[in-house]
């Protein structure tokens, strides 16, 4: 099973069925993987724990097949009962170093940082990756904290050494200028899972992406 970290893929899509346009999970999914994503984070905050794992289920045979990683929000114990590749907390959710105990020392851990504090942290705690946001403003995210912008993407860039992934308002008119802040990778909910054609969307963004990060 790959274990492909922001930086080494160029889209990171999450999903979300209020969003979604009515499109079953399946639907969804099977188009962001088709159009080339590679890391699929399944975040869902309005589903009994049963649901949840029958569509963690889905998503981890999804993702297999297409040689993608899968990750889960938040829910440590669904991303170890479907042997997701990664779980991805926030700062308001279980420690990472209680989780690496839950977890053991091969399942990737994101930790969601909006605060040069918190990334400096994140090494210390055993965190992989960085979610680095919110970029702009964004409605995806109800407890979101205020859009940070540029200035704490430049300083990740600059300053941390871990791989991190740009998130929050992300959209195919502003990628380019996300990457030439230092962004190797993006996340990306409502501009993917909300498009009318959702392949067409993950073409548009990574066009726009490689333009920004060619300089
Ligand atoms: N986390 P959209 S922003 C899930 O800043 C999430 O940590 C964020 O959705 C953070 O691409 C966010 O639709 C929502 O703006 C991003």
């Amino acid at each position: 099973m790959p274990k492909i970290l922001p930086g080494e893929a160029d889209i990171y899509a999450i999903t979300d069925s209020r969003l979604s346009l009515g499109r079953s999970l399946e639907e969804v999914a099977s188009a962001l993987l088709g159009a080339g994503v590679r890391i699929l984070q399944y975040r869902e905050k309005n589903l009994k724990g049963g649901e949840m794992l029958e569509e963690c289920r889905l998503l981890r045979r999804m993702t297999s097949e297409a040689g993608a990683c899968f990750i889960v929000n938040d829910h440590v114990d669904i991303a170890m009962l479907v042997e997701a590749d990664g779980v991805h907390v926030g700062q308001e959710d279980l420690p990472v170093p209680e989780v690496r105990k839950l977890v053991g020392p091969d399942m990737i851990i994101g930790l969601s940082t909006h605060e040069p504090q918190q990334a400096l942290a994140a090494r210390g705690l055993g965190a992989d990756y960085l979610g680095v946001g919110p970029i702009f403003a964004t409605q995806t995210k109800e407890d979101v904290v205020a859009p940070v912008g540029f200035a704490y993407l430049d300083w990740v860039a600059a300053n941390i050494d871990l791989p991190f992934v740009a998130i929050g308002g992300i959209k195919a008119h502003n990628i380019a200028d996300v990457a030439r802040h230092g962004a190797r990778c993006c996340c990306l909910v409502s501009e993917l899972v909300g498009a009318p054609d959702v392949a067409a969307s993950v073409r548009a963004v990574r066009e726009a992406m490689h333009q920004g990060l060619q300089g």
